[in-house]
């Protein structure tokens, strides 16, 4: 596993321990749940590919276990792929939903941005600051933010939280990580040892542009110019292995005021976006297809012994009548 000293030194990474069975049930459901949006969109591609929007089918095991761990003290910039992160802080899929359709009552943006460009100030959820459509600008005013709260913790104005400090998580694509606002963030996030994470979401692809095509290296390489930044490399697509190494790095960063990089690997198993069809130029889909985290995620719910009668009881439960006909393997 590649990782680069940071200034206190490198943590070895801790071994997987078991999850709750509630944790992996709740998983289950979210992803069950993601997935079926996604099919549902595509279903229906003509009405709702009128507006652009991508969704994180082959990415959700990895965004549902940051989302299920942040608390409302904490903030976050989901990128546009990023529904399972919206939908495991606990935003409905009607809420989402409102933005595919541009409608007024979106909650993130009125329905003037597209789908999953979120901003939120609730009480009881993590915050979103606004983004810009523009990738990878989420770097820099999300490091901003772990600045700020530095800032307050030494001069003593930030509030009590009782050992459970804020971590501030930024949210990129692989390839997003090749523009200079990246690199200016993890400049300063190394330097002066900001609370953030910064998880790199590698599926490989760049729009229509493949990795070999558009970067020398991958983030675990290009990280080790920033002293400071400690870095894991996980399999994005196992929910266990996601969930574990998640708990561990925030855990550190809520303790010791430090960045990180987690590097998922995962597959894509959607559209970039709805207006940028995969069959129009990819030849590694039956490739992607075999990393799919769903039929993962169904062996380790088999294994924590949760039974075919409560999956079904669940299906039932967390599919919408209006969802009827769609994929549910
Ligand atoms: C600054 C900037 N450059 C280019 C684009 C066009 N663009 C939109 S998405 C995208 C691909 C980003 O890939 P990645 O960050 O790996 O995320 P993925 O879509 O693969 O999840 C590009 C190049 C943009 N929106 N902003
Ligand atoms: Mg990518």
């Amino acid at each position: 596993m590649p990782a680069t000293a940071s200034k206190k030194g490198k943590t070895p990474a801790r071994k997987n321990s078991k999850i709750e069975s509630k944790i992996i049930w709740r998983a289950f459901e979210l992803m069950c749940t993601a997935k079926t949006m996604a099919e549902k969109y595509e279903a229906n591609a003509k009405m709702t590919s009128k507006y652009v929007h991508a969704t994180s089918r082959g990415h959700e095991a990895i965004q549902i276990a940051l989302g299920m761990q942040l608390k409302p003290q904490d903030w976050v910039a989901p990128y546009y792929r990023d529904d399972s992160i919206l939908l495991s802080i606990g935003m409905k899929p009607y809420e989402v939903m409102l933005q595919v359709f541009a409608k007024k009552d979106d909650p993130f943006s009125g329905g003037r941005t597209y789908y999953s460009h979120p901003s939120l100030r609730r009480d009881d959820m993590p915050k979103i600051p606004h983004q810009s459509s523009a990738t990878g600008m989420q770097a820099i005013p999300t490091t901003g933010v772990a600045m700020g709260i530095r800032y307050m913790e030494k001069t003593g104005i930030a509030p009590d939280y009782k050992g459970e400090n804020p971590v501030v998580v930024c949210s990129l694509g692989d390839a997003s990580c090749t523009e200079g606002e990246v690199s200016e963030a993890f400049q300063m996030a190394a330097l002066k040892q900001f609370p953030i994470l910064y998880l790199v979401q590698d599926n490989e692809w760049d729009i229509s542009a493949n990795a070999k095509e558009t970067r020398a290296q991958d983030i675990t390489f290009y990280a080790q110019g920033f002293k400071g930044i400690e870095v894991r490399t996980i399999d994005g697509s196992n929910f266990e292995e996601s969930y574990n190494t998640i708990k561990e790095v925030i855990e550190i960063i809520r303790k010791e005021r430090r960045p990180f990089i987690i590097h998922a690997k995962v597959p894509l198993l959607g559209h970039h976006t709805s207006g940028v069809r995969m069959e129009w130029y990819r030849d590694d889909l039956k490739e992607h297809a075999l990393r799919d985290p769903y039929p993962k995620m169904k062996k380790l719910v088999t294994q924590a012994g949760i039974t075919e009668k409560k999956l079904f009881q669940l299906k039932n439960e967390s599919k919408p009548k209006s969802m009827n006909n769609l994929i549910w393997h």
